[in-house]
């Protein structure tokens, strides 16, 4: 993909000079001076002319971010609209806003274990409450309502069907829930998109066998997503395994960030991802043998990945590792599941020497039987998307000492442009392009794949005010793009879903950092949610199914708040 401006000055200049060149100064100019001064000067004119009109043009271009991202090929706007059925929706997850986490027979999470600790979350807060949407579910619709969402991502709390994570007791109070939210939806004219499993194990599997470290609880896992088919699937078509088994597996049990808080071994992360990756596909054979000719619909996985941009496109070691960051980042996931049931190769090579020079008898990376690649292998109906930034990589030096981890194995430096506009997240900056190039990547990476944005979005810290220009500017640009990939590059996008619906309790950050489209006042018991400016900005792009070349002047206002109404 070209980065380069437009030459067309340039060019203009090369013609004007070999025209002085072989007309003017060649020629016998003393006797006709003044004709060869009037030459050249009606050529400066064409020439200012020529420049004018062309500035005017540049000028014309709509850029989201004008003053950071103006490459004209690359950042343009493009004014166009989405395919017909282009689902859009918002996501959320069950800890996140539910609350309710002892109600009426729900059993606890290690989640709800995790935030109960002070020490672990920002300012010592939990999900206890939350958005209280446990109670609150019809003012969730609502908001669906008011943004024209075509479709709603939430999730499933295991713990809430299953108390002790398995079917032996079933919480007919949970099934009820669910039944309440989707039928409210179905009723609102929403399409739900469920997830089964968005963090929050059961804390009995953890406490019984060691959770996603055990190969049992891809049976537990199994059954669970088959109560889900059997009980909701006659009106849930849309079915999302696991969201993000990288974060599970690398934040889980290779880092202390997210719970359960295992430190990594640089084993665990491995084999807490060999058991995810068995138990998503188990999942899937369940609903294609079970319940697809029945229920007919579909289930996929959503994985995610930032984009990873070689710090020097012309450097093949940068793009080297990039490539590299890709396959250990979201080839760990998608590789067996998209490809051939088993692990990228580079992963496979890297690991293998590194846990030999570093004296283990084995790899630490798992090894897959020829039966269970053949198992694994094509078990998603769709790839799902996590997008929200993109960081710059290059080579790092080799690290072979002791403890290992993900990133040593992985052996790739990554950092981001000062330049690149900031969150309310440390690790989030705004790169809009990056979703194109991860999606063209993706697409020639995995067979041009059915995707599913699942999430994308942008953090600010609290308190936020209500004009969210940031996240205006964010998902405008952002949004841009995919339609780019979409019309420009043919990757075959079927939905988007904006993450988040409102304000949540975002994991060990608390309620520090907000990703809602909505406002949630967390102080008032009542749980008050408020559409921000984005709200508004994202219904605008779903009622013109994308950007109208009228809406032009519509998109400025948005980004200069003081302009609007
Ligand atoms: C999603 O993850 C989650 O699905 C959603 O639940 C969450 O609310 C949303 O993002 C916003 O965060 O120092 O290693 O912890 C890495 C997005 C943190 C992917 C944050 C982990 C983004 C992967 C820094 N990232 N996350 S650290």
């Amino acid at each position: 993909m070209a980065d380069g401006q437009t030459n067309q000055p340039a060019l203009s200049w090369t013609y004007m000079y070999n025209f002085a060149t072989s007309r003017g100064y060649t020629f016998h100019c003393n006797s006709r001076r003044s004709l060869c001064v009037m030459l050249i000067a009606v050529l400066l004119l064409v020439w200012m002319f020529y420049m004018a009109i062309s500035s005017i043009g540049g000028d014309s271009a709509f850029y989201v971010y004008p003053n950071i991202y103006n490459d004209a090929e690359r950042d343009t706007f493009l004014f166009d609209t989405f395919p017909e059925d282009f689902m859009w929706s918002s996501a959320t997850s069950a800890y996140q806003i539910e609350g309710g986490w002892n109600e009426d027979g729900k059993g606890v999470s290690i989640w709800d274990e995790f935030s109960h600790d002070p020490t672990l979350i920002y300012g010592g807060q939990s999900g206890d409450v939350a958005c209280d949407s446990y109670h609150k579910w019809r003012d969730d619709i609502e908001i669906l309502k008011e943004m024209k969402l075509k479709a709603y991502r939430f999730s499933i709390s295991w713990s809430r069907l299953l108390p002790d994570g398995t079917v032996n007791s079933i919480n007919e109070a949970g099934i009820r829930y669910y039944n309440e939210l989707i039928d409210g939806l179905l009723e609102a004219n929403i399409v739900p998109v469920v997830t089964l499993y968005h963090w929050d194990l059961p804390l009995n599997l953890h406490k019984k066998y060691g959770g996603w470290l055990n190969v049992a609880i891809v049976q537990d896992f199994n059954n669970f997503a088959k109560l889900c088919f059997m009980r909701f699937g006659d009106r849930v078509k849309n079915w999302i395994t696991l969201n993000e088994p990288w974060v599970v597996a690398q934040l889980g049990y290779g880092s202390f960030v997210k719970a359960p808080g295992i430190l990594g071994d640089g084993m665990k992360t491995y084999i807490a991802a060999h058991n995810l990756i068995k138990a998503h596909a188990a999942a899937w054979h369940t609903y294609d043998n079970e319940f697809r000719a029945k229920q007919g619909g579909i289930v996929g996985i959503s994985l995610n990945c930032d984009w990873a941009e070689p710090y020097k496109r012309t450097n093949p070691v940068d793009v080297e590792a990039s490539n590299r960051l890709l396959q250990f980042f979201i080839g760990w996931f998608a590789h067996p599941i998209f490809v051939d049931g088993d692990y990228p190769e580079i992963m496979k090579t890297r690991i293998d020497n590194k846990s030999r020079l570093q004296g283990y008898t084995e790899s630490r990376l798992p090894k897959f039987t020829e039966e269970e690649k053949q198992f694994i292998s094509g078990t998603s109906d769709f790839l799902g998307l996590n997008h929200y930034t993109t960081t710059y990589t290059a080579p790092a030096p080799e690290d072979n000492s002791v403890p290992p981890g993900w990133g040593k194995d992985n052996g790739v430096q990554k950092w981001f442009n000062k330049k690149w506009p900031g969150s309310g997240s440390g690790w989030l900056k705004g790169v809009p392009w990056g979703i194109r190039r991860l999606l063209e990547w993706l697409k020639e990476e995995y067979n041009d794949p059915d995707i599913y944005i699942t999430e994308n979005g942008f953090s600010a810290r609290e308190p936020e005010n209500l004009d969210d220009t940031g996240r205006v500017q964010y998902y405008m640009s952002y949004i841009n793009e995919v339609l780019k990939a979409i019309k420009l590059d043919g990757v075959k996008v079927k939905g988007y879903t904006a993450w988040s619906l409102m304000d949540n309790f975002e994991w060990a950050a608390g309620y520090s950092e907000r990703f809602g489209l909505y406002h949630v006042d967390f102080n008032n018991p009542s749980k008050p949610r408020r559409p921000k400016l984005s709200a508004k900005l994202y219904t605008t792009i779903v009622e013109n199914n994308g950007f109208q070349e009228e809406s032009h002047g519509t998109l400025e206002m948005y980004l200069d708040p003081n302009l609007f109404e």
